[in-house]
């Protein structure tokens, strides 16, 4: 069966979505990083750059198992391995690809960015936020003009570039970030979809109050921050495969 390491963020949540819309069976392994189980070299193997989520298929193209991390190749193996999700017109594939570079090169950094400042950070530092917070504004606005004359970021049908945005549009809207209707009425449409909802709850068990999906109602310890953003970052990372590389 394949293998899901996750924890409840929207970066794995894109995987989880995308494995309920397939239908494929998997199995869950939880990856709590404020308890710094990215570290563990089992893991490490399988993610060298100590982020989950990942999988392993244990029939990878030649048959083999193949473990595959960072969302945008996850995504586009499995929609390419299922032949779902990924335009097969040459210029929707392409628009596709587009939107799903936009949202792992843009969207989810600076959203990152824009959490650390605004919640995680020990200093508050006005500037930074602000910076961050236009910069997703921004980014807000190019996504709604585009749905403004299309159903879904491809075209006329859902795809991985949309299963990607999605997540992180979802929690923008709980910190407030300006709100635009095409994106709303595109919300709508993958918001009702059994896949969707199944991939957005998955362990919300899990959810630790410290999270923005939780509300952010408790601060980082000091050893959270530490794993997360300080020194065990930078110590546990050392003990990667390819640290130093
Ligand atoms: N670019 C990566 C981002 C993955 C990512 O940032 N994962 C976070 C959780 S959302 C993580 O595992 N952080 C743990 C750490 O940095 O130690 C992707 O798209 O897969």
């Amino acid at each position: 069966m394949l293998e899901l390491y996750f924890g409840p963020t929207p970066n794995a949540r894109k995987i989880s979505i995308m494995l309920e819309e397939l239908g494929v069976p998997y199995h869950v392994n939880e990856i709590d990083i404020l308890a710094g189980d990215q570290f563990k070299p089992e893991f490490l193997l399988i993610n060298p750059n100590n982020k989950m989520p990942a999988i392993v298929d244990p029939v990878g193209p030649d048959g083999n198992p193949i473990a595959v991390w960072e969302t945008g190749a996850i995504l586009i193996y499995l929609a390419v391995k299922h032949r779902r999700f990924i335009p097969t017109d040459a210029r929707a594939r392409i628009e596709c690809f587009k939107w799903l570079m936009f949202q792992v090169s843009a969207v989810g950094p600076m959203a990152g960015q824009f959490a650390f400042f605004r919640f995680y950070a020990p200093e508050k530092i006005p500037l930074a936020i602000e910076r961050y917070e236009r910069e997703l504004n921004r980014q807000m606005r190019v996504m709604d003009k585009h749905l403004a004359e299309n159903a879904y970021f491809a075209g006329s049908e859902m795809s991985i570039a949309d299963i990607a945005i999605y997540p992180w549009w979802a929690t923008m809207k709980l910190v407030s970030i300006e709100l635009r209707p095409n994106l709303e009425r595109w919300g709508e449409l993958l918001a009702v979809r059994p896949g969707v909802s199944r991939g957005m709850t998955l362990l919300n068990e899990k959810l630790r109050p410290e999270v923005i999906e939780g509300g952010m109602k408790k601060k980082f310890s000091e050893q959270i921050y530490s794993t997360l953003y300080g020194d065990d970052q930078r110590v546990q990372g050392d003990k990667s495969p390819i640290a130093g590389a």
